[in-house]
This record gives structure tokens, sequence and C-alpha cells, in this order.
């Protein structure tokens, strides 16, 4: 009797090719999924140049601290970090430099917040529409 065996293993299969499925992210950058620290802190370090931050997607959890280091590449063009969701906890908007600043902050909701450069020159394309945005998710 060997049919039974061969019959679980493929329900098996596309259980788990399911699963793989649920869990395959949509390739749109590079998310950085952050643990909590000894110190119960998220350490979330982010680099930005023109156009771009680097990781793009950063996930971290609720009602835990996070601490973002940001900082840009050396250039002549002035870069900011924008992150306006005061209904999560969430407001900053700093001017960033070469040397890495450090922004403090705990989400206290759960969602998807869009992070950008509000920079823009005269009657050029924003520095967020250039590509420099990503999204902070806070999860459960
Ligand atoms: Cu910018």
């Amino acid at each position: 009797m060997k049919k039974p065996v061969t019959f679980f293993l493929f329900i098996l299969g596309i259980a788990g090719y399911v699963a793989c499925r649920a869990d395959a992210a949509p390739p749109e950058g590079m998310a950085y999924q952050s643990t909590i620290a000894s110190d119960g802190v998220q350490h979330v370090r982010i680099e930005g140049g023109s156009y771009f931050f680097k990781p793009d997607r950063v996930i971290v959890k609720v009602n835990v601290p996070v601490e973002l280091t940001v900082s840009v590449e050396k250039s002549l063009i002035p870069h900011t970090l924008v992150i306006q969701s005061p209904e999560a906890g969430i407001a900053v908007d700093e001017k960033l430099s070469s040397d890495a600043k450090t922004i403090r902050f705990t989400p206290t909701l759960v969602g998807k917040y869009p992070m950008y450069c509000k920079n823009k020159l005269l009657f050029f394309k924003s520095h967020r529409e250039k590509g420099m945005e990503g999204v902070l998710n806070v999860v459960e």
C-alpha cells in the first residue's frame, strides 16, 4: 500500500507551495526586519543618497522603541528624512548629513508609513519623485 503515502506527500507539497507563495513578498527593493537588541531597542541603520534610501523598507515591531541611525553619502545636494505619522507616534523631519544622526521614536500603531526626502530644487522633480522614498512597516 504505497498510495496513501504518495497522496500525503502530494498534499504536503501543495501546502508547502501555498505557504511559500504567501510568504513571497514582491521584489520592491530591500526590506530590513529589525530585531530587539539586549537594550530593548530596535536599532535600524539607513543610508541615503541621490536619490535613494537603503534599505527602503524597514519592518519594526509596534510599541518597542526604535533608534534610527541615518546618514547620507557626501554630496552637495542636501537631503532630509521625513516620516510624518503622528497618529502612530512618529514625527520625524530631519536634515541629514554624512555624519550619522540618531532619531528615536516608539511606533504606537500598526501600519505602513511613508518615509521620504522632502527636498526639491526649483522646478525639478522632488527627491521623493526621483526615488528617495521608502516605507516604514510597523507590525504586531
Ligand atoms: Cu533628498
